[in-house]
């Protein structure tokens, strides 16, 4: 099994490479340069309509033909249930995992996303808008996580698919101005993961 993987060299790229280095998948890479408009090319829009990275091809998919799959919270499940790793198969164990895989869809991403737009804007009363509303939203979801953290090791009980997509973007907390001191369990947690040789190659693979 050989997963083309198409990316860039950003949080929601990262989560995948990370995944497949975890999971022991063998992959190539693609990169898709966002900043030259590569991903509005039709032969990628064929493979993510969305236009944004990343996607995966899997050459071997199931009923043995290939299949290309796009948004990273797809990829983590398709990629999860192909391995059956980090994707528990008992439904007790899997609903945690879901839980905090789609918390990071709805939230620890798109809201520390809009920190990172708004510190490049220009009209300052635009820019101070944009950052008090979602620095306090970062900061409020840096705290749930801690939360949490506080009772697990990890978002689940065991590391999962969940981890790999959260520590995409807390890869990126001194762009969105946090200081992981200030949450000290999400700080355990983070060194904890960043500790791990499958999520330190897929931070360290080539994207861009
Ligand atoms: N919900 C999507 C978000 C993907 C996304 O926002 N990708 C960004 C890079 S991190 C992108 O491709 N941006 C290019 C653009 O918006 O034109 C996912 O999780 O895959």
């Amino acid at each position: 099994m050989t997963i083309e993987l198409h990316a860039f060299d950003t949080p929601n790229g990262r989560k995948i490479s990370v995944a497949l280095e975890e999971m022991g998948v063998p992959y190539t890479v693609t990169t898709v340069d966002i900043r030259n408009g590569r991903q509005f090319e039709p032969d990628f829009l064929a493979i993510s309509p969305n236009g944004k990275i990343p996607a995966i091809v899997d050459t071997e998919g199931p009923h043995g033909k290939p299949v290309s799959v796009f948004e990273s919270g797809a990829i983590l499940i398709y990629l999860g249930e192909k391995t059956g790793r980090f994707l528990p198969q008992d439904l007790a164990k899997r609903i945690p995992v879901l839980e905090w895989l789609m918390f990071q869809h709805g939230g620890f991403g798109p809201i520390p996303g809009q920190v990172h737009h708004f510190l490049t804007v220009e009209n300052e009363n635009d820019r101070r808008y944009g950052l008090e509303r979602y620095s306090k939203e970062t900061r409020r979801l840096y705290s749930v996580m801690d939360r949490r953290l506080a009772e697990h090791a990890f978002f689940a009980d065991e590391p999962s698919i969940a981890d790999f997509a959260i520590i995409g973007w807390a890869w990126r907390h001194p762009r969105h101005k946090i200081d992981l001191a200030d949450y000290p369990h999400v700080q355990r947690w983070y060194e904890a993961m960043m500790a791990r040789p499958g999520v330190q190659r897929g931070f360290a693979v080539k994207l861009s």
